[in-house]
């Protein structure tokens, strides 16, 4: 792996950029793989990277019909904690958290893991009683979690409008400090480059156009670059797993939704930490080049379409600006969509299928940037043994039958 010190830095400034060596590489897709995961997101990169490190499979190859990290991973606005209320879903989370703590390490790629605290403010009696319950929930399981008066909220963050006169009063908040955010697109591009390293092959423009079967197992999938065998199909395509699942004959609970973010004009640093409200619904965190990055919840149509409608454009600022007042005189620079998979319960899809040699890597809605490297420690466990980990036992496919669901809906912290 090839290593860039001040000096090669300097030396490729001044000789025009020539020479760098591709972080990853480009090969051809092969006839057969020990197991073919479908989606170059960090789901599916952190999967290929933790079966070749832990596993020892290393006959892997990521298809991506597009380029790699140009789906979800590449489109959200970056936060990342592990506040969430019930056992299963925090024990998966902060598994995910610790392993961001370690990963600019693990991989030798700055993921610029900014723990800046993630806040859930509280603006009536029902907000506070929420707060309390999960914070509290939060620290029987291990995870750091505060609870925060106003004048702690005003003091955290001052550009908040606490007055008492405020349309939505802030009475109290949450507070998460080891939550953060993270760059987006390092992820991907660390976990492509350490599993490459490794022996995997990441093959972009590669589409997934069908799923073949014998009798009630994978044989491999047919692509737009030839039919690839393999006894093991890993999907992690987020909003277009449901797709892929019929593909295969399944049908599964899962509905895509476009979510929204924009970004403002960049502004010098004003706001140090990640302010999220549910009941005004809108949340903000400022990028490192100065821009706010805004987004709020679901459009409510089901669609593919990576494009919202404008009116949800018109209330994420709204309530922005209920929040943050003086927002009201900064420009929006941009606007972009995704889109989103949201199971019944607002929790993921980690595990095996009905068909031999498949498995699921969904659902994680609008919340699955934060779990990308623990969700892809235990997806590869579950590839490798061809059973569920402990960490995501929980959230089967079989639940949606037996009706132990874990029920997320409060903790998405947009709405679903
Ligand atoms: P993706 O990154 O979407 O990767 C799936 C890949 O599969 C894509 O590259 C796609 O091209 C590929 N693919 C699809 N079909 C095929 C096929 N047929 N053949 C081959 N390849 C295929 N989460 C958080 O935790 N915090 C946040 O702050 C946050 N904010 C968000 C804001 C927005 C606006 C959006 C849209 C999402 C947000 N999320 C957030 C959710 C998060 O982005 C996703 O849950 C996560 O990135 C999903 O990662 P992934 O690797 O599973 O999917
Ligand atoms: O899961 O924290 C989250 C989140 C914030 C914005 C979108 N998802």
């Amino acid at each position: 792996m090839q290593k860039y010190s001040i000096f090669s830095l300097a030396r490729h400034a001044l000789t025009g950029h020539q020479g760098w060596t591709e972080a990853w590489r480009s090969p051809e897709p092969k006839a057969a793989y020990d197991v073919v995961i479908v989606g170059a997101g960090g789901h599916g990169l952190g999967a290929a990277y933790y079966l070749a490190k832990e596993h020892g499979i290393t006959n892997v190859a990521v298809l991506e019909k597009g380029w790699l990290g140009g789906g979800n991973t590449g489109r959200n606005t970056t936060i990342v904690r592990s506040n969430y209320l019930w056992d299963e879903s925090a024990h998966l989370y902060e598994h995910a958290l610790k392993l961001w703590e370690g990963l600019s390490r693990e991989l030798n790629f700055n993921v610029m893991l900014s723990q800046r605290g993630v806040m859930n403010l509280a603006h009536n009696q029902h907000d506070l009683r929420e707060i309390s319950r999960r914070v509290h929930a939060n620290r029987l399981n291990g995870v750091d979690s505060e609870i925060l008066n106003t004048a702690q909220v005003k003091d955290f963050c001052p550009l908040i409008d606490c007055s008492p006169d405020a349309r939505y009063p802030v009475l109290g908040a949450s507070l998460q400090r080891r939550g953060g955010v993270a760059r987006h697109d390092a992820i991907a591009w660390g976990f492509a480059r350490a599993a490459d390293a490794r022996g995997v092959d990441i093959i972009e423009n590669c589409a997934v156009t069908a799923i073949r079967r014998s009798g009630d197992a994978v044989e491999g999938v047919e692509t737009t670059r030839g039919f690839i065998r393999a006894p093991k199909v890993a999907l992690a395509v987020s909003a277009h797993t449901s797709h892929l699942a019929t593909m295969a004959g399944l049908r599964l609970p899962i509905e895509s939704h476009p979510l929204q973010a924009i970004v403002s004009e960049p502004v010098k640093p004003i706001l140090h930490t990640v302010v999220m409200s549910n009941s005004v619904h809108a949340y903000v965190s400022q990028s490192d080049k100065g821009e706010l990055v805004i987004g709020a919840g679901i459009d409510g149509t089901v669609s593919y379409a990576q494009r919202g409608a404008f009116p949800i454009i018109e209330d994420i600022l709204k309530a922005i600006v209920h929040v943050f007042p003086m927002f009201s005189r900064l420009r929006m620079l941009r606007q972009w969509a995704g889109t989103v998979d949201i199971c019944p319960d607002a929790s993921p899809i980690v595990g095996l299928t009905p068909v031999g040699g498949l498995y699921v890597n969904a659902g994680w809605g609008t919340g699955g940037f934060k779990s990308t490297p623990g969700s892809a420690h235990v997806y590869a466990h579950t590839i490798a043994r061809n059973e569920p980990h402990a960490l995501n036992a929980p959230f089967s496919l079989e639940r949606f039958s037996t009706g132990a669901l874990v029920d997320e809906h409060g903790a998405a912290a947009v709405s679903h």
